[in-house]
């Protein structure tokens, strides 16, 4: 869809700055774009469609009372806005489960009784006031590899597009790289970068959503350190004077369509209708680097640990990780974990994937 005849006053872009309309592709045409540029996803995001057609996802998971029956003992919290990427933003939270939000999903009325008691940021009478619903995006229903879960949304990675997650120890453990998304018009992702410098995308499984995508290289105009990230639909000049100097990349997603962008690509995300959204977060070797280097793996690898300790000390038994177990930061016995798995897989065979993240760990501070 042409994103000009999209809902103009609630999703348009604020006076005086014109948008790029993301790229769509057939999906053999963005293989072959693929092909022909390996990079592509660095340069800008793309719309592909045709690619989830024969997902059993793309059918089974429109239904929410089948989402319910699957995951719905599953614990989430859900926020409005989703969760905040800047100082000024007022947010409301409730901790529940996941059949519990689906059950508001389908009766947004309900809101009171099915959260009385459970508001862990604000309240019920502050939600009213911010006027938007609620959104729960951190379920996780996917721990390891070999999942069933995946055989719904087989294959996962375009063809052509390469992707080295399986080859990354404990991907699925440090970082929820699997996302299911349920939400009504109105829910709100606010402008924010993806952990882990991952790819990622959103395949569209039912409904709409407008989404505003900005290139990382101009990221001085639309991120204050202090303040975060600025409201692309209504930026603070005072905190973004030079907001007008990024690129706004815009697209309508529409159910069946992927919408994919490259490592720190910056998002802002609005439900227009009932959705419901697969997202997934990749590595190949355009941000193995990139990966590798972030912090936030290194948080959840290091909370893995001490919540293990004394399998760890046990199994791994490196002096300096014994050490930092000891008395260091999660992020550093994160990263000193990695470096110990990295080398002992590395004793039984070469890995190109393995050995790179192990140089970059051993060569950093
Ligand atoms: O679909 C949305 O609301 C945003 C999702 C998102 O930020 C992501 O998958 O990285
Ligand atoms: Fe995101």
């Amino acid at each position: 869809m042409n994103v000009l005849e999209a809902e103009p006053k609630e999703a348009g872009p604020p006076a005086a700055v014109a948008s790029q309309e993301i790229p769509t592709f057939e999906y053999a045409e963005f293989s072959a774009l693929l092909n022909r540029d390996p990079e592509v996803l660095l340069k800008h995001p793309c719309v592909v469609s045709g690619f989830t057609d024969h997902w059993k996802a793309s059918e089974l998971w429109k239904d929410l009372a089948r989402l319910k029956d699957d995951f719905g003992s599953l614990p989430v919290t859900a926020g409005a806005p989703q969760f905040t990427t800047n100082t000024a933003m007022q947010m409301c939270q409730v901790r529940t489960d996941f059949g519990t939000y689906i059950d508001y999903v389908r009766q947004p009325e309900r809101v009171g009784d099915l959260f009385d008691g459970k508001w862990c940021k604000g309240d019920l009478e502050t939600f009213q006031r911010l006027g938007l619903p609620l959104y729960s995006g951190n379920i996780r229903i996917v721990r390891h590899s070999r999942e069933p879960v995946f055989e719904m949304v087989d294959p996962v990675v375009p063809a052509s597009l390469q992707c080295l997650n399986d080859a990354i120890p404990y991907y699925y453990q440090t970082g929820n790289h699997f996302w299911l998304y349920v939400s009504i018009k109105g829910a709100l992702t606010p402008l924010h970068q993806d952990n882990n410098s991952v790819i990622a995308y959103l395949a569209q499984i039912r409904g709409r959503k407008h989404a505003l995508l900005f290139s990382p290289d101009d990221k001085r105009c639309y991120y204050k350190q202090g303040v975060g990230y600025m409201d692309p639909l209504d930026p603070d000049e005072s905190d973004f004077p030079d907001w007008r100097q990024a690129r706004r990349w815009e697209a309508i997603l529409e159910e069946g369509e992927l919408l994919i962008w490259g490592p720190e690509w910056a998002h802002h995300v609005r439900t227009l209708s009932d959705s419901v959204t697969v997202s997934f977060d990749i590595v190949n070797s355009t941000n193995l680097a990139g990966f590798t280097r972030s912090q936030d793996w290194r948080e959840e690898l290091g909370n893995f640990a001490r919540k293990n300790d004394a399998l760890i000390r046990e199994r791994v038994r490196d002096p300096e990780l014994i050490a930092l177990l000891d008395e260091g930061t999660n992020s550093a016995i994160g990263a000193r974990m990695m470096i110990c798995v990295l080398r002992a897989a590395l004793e039984s065979g070469t890995d190109p994937i393995k050995q790179e993240m192990l140089d970059i760990l051993e060569h950093e501070g």
